[in-house]
């Protein structure tokens, strides 16, 4: 079964320390007020204690709110707030093993590269994919070459689950992305080192309306 995962144009991430100084509270609350409907919870670098007490906050604005709330890397820290799923990479856990951790009803999102990835995605279990670094990213650590718009036109083409397209989309690119037939995007930097973050939203989606 297909769920129907991620019907929403923006995919925010929280990166706190492309913030701006703002806390992942404070920015998810402006993504909240600008009426985004999935968030991911991504702090690579912050000790499980942290990073519980904050998503046990973000959990509750989040579930206030009606978004979904899913959690990158782990799984005991999703199942302990109660988010709506998990994000995983390829170096993670094997998707089988997350299923069976957290169970039907959660959504489980893998971050794919290749053509050969994303059909692996679909046979193994994911509700949705990452489809990138569509173009050059500085914001992922251990990030891959950009796999540029050809995987994500294989992608549109031949694979039968959600995606959403991640990795250097800024406001005056992603017209290109769209055009190939995204419908779901991630700007990470674009949105949460933006000066005003709901305006930064509202102009993005204004912008991706006119189309
Ligand atoms: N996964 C693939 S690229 C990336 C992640 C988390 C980072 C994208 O950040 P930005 O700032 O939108 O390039
Ligand atoms: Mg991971």
């Amino acid at each position: 079964m297909v769920k129907n995962v991620l019907d929403t144009d923006l995919y925010c991430l929280t990166a706190e320390e492309y913030s701006l100084g703002r806390s992942n509270i404070e920015v998810v609350d402006k993504m909240l007020r600008a009426d985004i409907e999935i968030i991911q919870y991504r702090a690579k670098k912050k000790k499980m204690l942290y990073k519980y007490k904050e998503c046990l906050k973000l959990r509750k604005m989040t579930k206030q709110a009606g978004v979904k709330f899913i959690i990158n890397d782990d799984v005991d820290l999703a199942l302990a707030v109660d988010a709506d799923g998990i994000h995983i990479g390829q170096e993670d856990l094997p998707i089988e093993e997350v299923r069976n951790l957290v169970g039907q009803d959660k959504i489980i999102g893998l971050s794919t590269h290749s053509p050969q990835q994303a059909r692996e995605a679909q046979n193994r279990g994911a509700d949705y994919i990452g489809v990138g670094p569509i173009f050059k990213t500085n914001t992922k650590e251990d990030v891959c070459n950009p796999v540029g718009l050809e995987y994500l036109d294989y992608v549109v083409e031949n694979i039968d689950l959600p995606f959403v397209a991640i990795g250097g989309i800024k406001e005056h690119n992603m017209d290109i992305v769209k055009a190939r037939g995204a419908k779901c995007i991630s700007m990470v930097t674009e949105i949460v080192g933006a000066e005003n973050i709901i305006n930064k939203i509202k102009n993005i989606r204004e912008k991706i309306n006119q189309k």
